[in-house]
């Protein structure tokens, strides 16, 4: 029987790779007291980095959320994972994807959970660590970057925004292990400016987002038109209160900022859920204004996106591969934002420079990608970074696709090492920004959606 040549070949390419171990490292990093509506940033920022040891010599790296619960998780994986194909893992896992049948959040959506600590988005997060570590295997042994595997890249760089948060004094870590506080307090919006300027003057962003929902919603107004003054009108500002505020606050300020956000900015979680969106929509709409609402709390999965578009609660999808189950997934997210008219951009939680790799293949693999994505990166210290080699460079606000197969970093097992013995040594298992906040600022304090 005449075949299309190609069985035997697939066939022979399937099993010329197995997986011969799934090495787990929690890790903890420095990280200053950001403030957010979740609160306060913990001393070390806890992160997990995945090695898929392979029998070809070959190690596919990635990096998601830490602690003990999602290491608890990767360690009842590894019986499934060793002995796979990493051309087929991520395929074989896919069920993971799938939200549990049983709802442990007792109605509770990711907008009252602090990001990594939500139990029904484990699977998600464990199969995107999987699908992206295989990525960079498969990658590196036969020699072409993670983004040109996924179907060629559609950009060689990357933009990123500066991240902008207010912020205790500090640049995180505990005792003789602080770090230097490069930014400085950031509780004013003088205090902003300078930190933005600073953050631009280093990395050379284009675009700025502002972490709110942190003070009064008047000095937040504040912050925004000072950054306009000092930034003047081309550089697109965002901001985002993680739900902080009720309806009506969200449309005082989208009114009091329609032209500090024109040009390119966006409103991002206002307020909470899908209908108090749709309702701030419709009545900036109705005052004219016409800046669009982003979100990554109130779509955060594709079974969000049936209900969002009806209402048109969300104008801006934020997508992120650690979250949305891997690059690929971020892949289908942007031809779906593509075919509804909706923007995508990318979100971030504290990072080091797998998880940059990771965005920025993401990023470049996905054409519909609108805007400048968001990183946490300029946050960490270099010597908290577990890439070899140090630091990924961000210039001009970009990053670039390196020429090296796969994600295009490697690991250095001596900054590895120290990351594990900072976690061993700290006291954190889980990120918690309300504990922080009572330790530090307020002993009763607790996250209220909507605070103001
Ligand atoms: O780092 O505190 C933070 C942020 O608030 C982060 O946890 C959010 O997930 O950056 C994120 C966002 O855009 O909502
Ligand atoms: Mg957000």
């Amino acid at each position: 029987m005449k075949t299309s040549g190609l069985e035997p070949a697939s066939l022979n390419m399937q099993g010329a790779i197995r997986v011969t171990d799934l090495v787990v490292h929690s890790i903890a990093i420095a990280d200053p007291p950001l403030r957010s509506s979740y609160g306060r940033h913990q001393p070390y920022a806890l992160r997990t980095i995945v090695e898929l040891r392979s029998d070809a010599g070959i190690t596919g790296i990635a990096e998601t959320h830490g602690g003990e619960a999602i290491a608890g998780a990767f360690h009842s994986l590894r019986p499934r994972v060793i002995g796979m194909d990493p051309y087929r893992l991520a395929g074989d896992l896919l069920p993971m994807l799938e939200p549990p049948a049983e709802s442990t959040n007792e109605g509770r959506s990711q907008t009252h959970f602090v990001p990594g600590e939500n139990p029904l988005d484990i699977g998600a997060r464990l199969y995107a660590a999987l699908e992206i570590a295989s990525l960079d295997l498969v990658g590196k042994a036969v020699g072409i970057p993670v983004c040109d595997l996924l179907g060629g890249r559609a950009r060689d760089e990357v933009p990123f925004c500066a991240y902008a948060f207010y912020k205790h004094a500090g640049g995180g870590g505990e005792a003789d292990d602080a770090r230097e506080d490069r930014y400085g307090e950031a509780l004013t919006p003088p205090a902003l400016v300078r930190q933005v300027e600073r953050m631009i003057a280093e990395y050379g962003y284009e675009e700025v987002k502002l972490k709110a929902g942190v003070l009064d919603p008047e000095l937040e107004i504040e912050t925004i038109r000072q950054l306009r003054a000092a930034l003047g009108p081309a550089v697109p500002l965002r901001l985002d209160p993680n739900c902080a505020w009720s309806v009506e606050t969200s449309v005082r300020l989208g009114k009091a900022l329609a032209g500090e956000l024109a040009g390119g900015g966006y409103l991002e979680d206002p307020t909470a859920g899908l209908a108090g969106m749709a309702e701030v929509r419709r009545r900036l709409l109705a005052e004219g204004v016409p800046a669009p609402l982003a979100s990554n709390v109130a779509v955060t999965g594709f079974a969000d996106i049936p209900e969002s578009i009806p209402r048109d609660a969300v104008q801006i999808v934020l997508c992120d591969p650690h979250y949305w189950g891997g690059i690929r997934q971020v892949q289908h997210l942007g031809k779906i934002c593509r075919v509804f008219g909706l923007g995508l951009s990318m979100h971030s939680n504290t990072h080091l420079g797998v998880s940059l790799m990771a965005m920025t293949h993401a990023a470049a693999a996905t054409p519909h990608l609108s805007y400048a994505c968001d990183t946490h990166y300029p946050w960490q210290a270099e010597e908290d970074e577990v890439v070899a080699g140090g630091r990924v460079p961000i210039v001009k606000g970009r990053v670039r696709i390196p020429d090296k197969p796969g994600l295009g970093v490697e690991l250095d097992y001596d900054r590895l090492a120290r990351g594990r013995e900072r976690y061993a040594r700290c006291a954190y298992r889980r990120r918690d920004d309300e504990a922080e906040m009572r330790k530090h600022v307020d002993p009763n304090w607790r996250r209220i959606l909507p605070r103001w």
